[in-house]
């Protein structure tokens, strides 16, 4: 088995492991990131699109924005609609902020062409990563790699394997307290070659079911509808999809979606979930392997880009000073953030889907939420604050 060592071990290249590799070699620090996937599938995996003001910041602060800021799409609010009959939000009126609209597939080439750039240390298709001795000062990452197996000593791991990763599992039973919330619909998702046929997100409340428009570049739209969790996607032809968007999206002054051909289409499940704590001796869990959020706030991949800002951060504190106190209450800090998204996303996810069997009571009250948020300044304030990123610290 071939030895190495670095200073900090990143399990996951997706955009937590990668942000955090770029942001510690910004201050001086070695990482090595070991990555299941091929550079190919990470690099076209189609997910999260919408950017926090504080994300952006914080990419073009650590001057990996050049892309970002040219070809992103600068949203200064979202339309949120109830069968059909629309209202808009600005973000720029009530915030003076705004979201940009760049796939996080793009975010995710242009920190690899960065980390590749710089000399990093990016192993891809690695296979069986294990961690090992994860109490002691020294904690170790096996895996298999193309060239046999490897052993890494590091200082810290960071375990940026998203959900179904190895970390979260190799903390000792009993340590980890799990809170989650499942939700009884899914989302059919496609993306599809036809230019965007309004400038921002809709969101809209129907009968039938939540729909969202959305997009990623002048050519590319991605639609979203609520389904069932177990919906079969085979079950869903072109005609059917199309169809049914226009059904739940069409609004009353006309406005209809723009049809083209379907890219990709998929059916995401829904659910809110939280390990706590973060840490682990010196593992420390980032993004999506620490929580998920419903998809509806739009949160996932920027908590993903906050929990790395601390971790880099508090890192980088235990190299220049040896001081440990940023490290020792990186999950709190975390956890502050992470708890106000879930919030958010559960709040959002609430407001504008449909549930079956929900009660009279609960419709009436749905629906008076519905017209409040969108015609109160204090209401619709605090979903722009929350949609455009709190602030770092809070
Ligand atoms: P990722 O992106 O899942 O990356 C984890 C990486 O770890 C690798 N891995 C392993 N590597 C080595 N060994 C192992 N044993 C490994 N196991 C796994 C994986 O291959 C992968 O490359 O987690 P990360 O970096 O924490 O980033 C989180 C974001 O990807 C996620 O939160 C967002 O995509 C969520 N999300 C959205 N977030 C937003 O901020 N805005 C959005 O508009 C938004 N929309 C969405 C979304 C997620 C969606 N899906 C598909 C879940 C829309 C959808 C439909
Ligand atoms: C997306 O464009 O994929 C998207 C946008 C907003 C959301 C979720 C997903 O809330």
């Amino acid at each position: 088995m071939a030895c190495f060592k670095t200073q900090v071990g990143i399990v996951g290249a997706g955009p937590a492991g990668l942000m955090l590799s770029h942001l510690l070699h910004l201050t001086g620090i070695e990482s090595i990131v070991l990555e299941a996937r091929s550079r190919a599938y990470c690099e076209e995996r189609v997910r999260a699109g919408v950017l926090e003001h504080t994300s952006v910041q914080m990419l073009c602060e650590a001057g990996v924005g050049e892309r970002l800021s040219r070809e992103g799409l600068r949203h200064g609010g979202i339309d949120l609609g109830v069968n059909g009959l629309r209202q808009r939000i600005s973000f720029i009126d009530l915030t003076g902020k705004c979201v940009t609209v760049y796939g996080q597939q793009e975010v995710v080439k242009d920190l690899i062409a960065r980390r590749l750039a710089d000399g990093g240390e990016l192993r891809f298709e690695c296979r069986h990563v294990s961690l090992h001795e994860i109490e002691g000062p020294q904690p170790r990452i096996r895996m298999d790699g193309n060239a046999g197996a490897d052993e890494i000593r590091c200082d810290f791991i960071a375990g940026c394997d998203g959900f179904h990763g190895i970390s979260r599992s190799a903390f000792p039973p009993g340590v980890l307290s799990i809170y989650e919330h499942t939700y009884p619909f899914a989302w059919l998702g496609i993306l599809a070659e036809a230019p965007p046929s309004r400038n921002e997100l809709l969101y809209m409340h129907h009968e039938r079911g939540f729909a969202l428009y959305s997009m990623r570049s002048p050519r590319i739209t991605r639609l979203y509808l609520q389904c069932r969790p177990g919906e079969d996607i085979d079950e869903w032809s072109y005609d059917r999809i199309w169809s049914e968007l226009h059904s739940r999206l069409g609004c009353s002054d006309g406005w209809r979606p723009t049809e083209g051909p379907i890219l990709q289409k998929g059916v995401t499940g829904m659910r809110s979930f939280v390990a706590e704590p973060l840490q682990y001796g010196r593992l420390y869990l980032a993004g999506d392997a620490a929580h998920i959020v419903p998809p509806t706030g739009a949160k996932g991949m920027n908590l993903a880009f906050a929990d790395v800002f601390h971790l880099s951060d508090a890192i980088a504190a235990f190299y220049r000073r040896n001081d440990e106190s940023k490290l020792s209450t990186y999950s709190q800090t975390c956890l502050r953030r992470i708890w106000k998204a879930q919030r958010f996303s559960w709040w959002m996810t609430a407001l504008l889907h449909r549930f079956e069997n929900e009660s009279g009571f609960d419709r009436k009250r749905q629906l008076a939420e519905l017209e409040y948020v969108t015609t109160s300044r204090a209401a619709a304030t605090s979903l722009a604050e929350n949609y455009v990123g709190l602030p770092l610290q809070a």
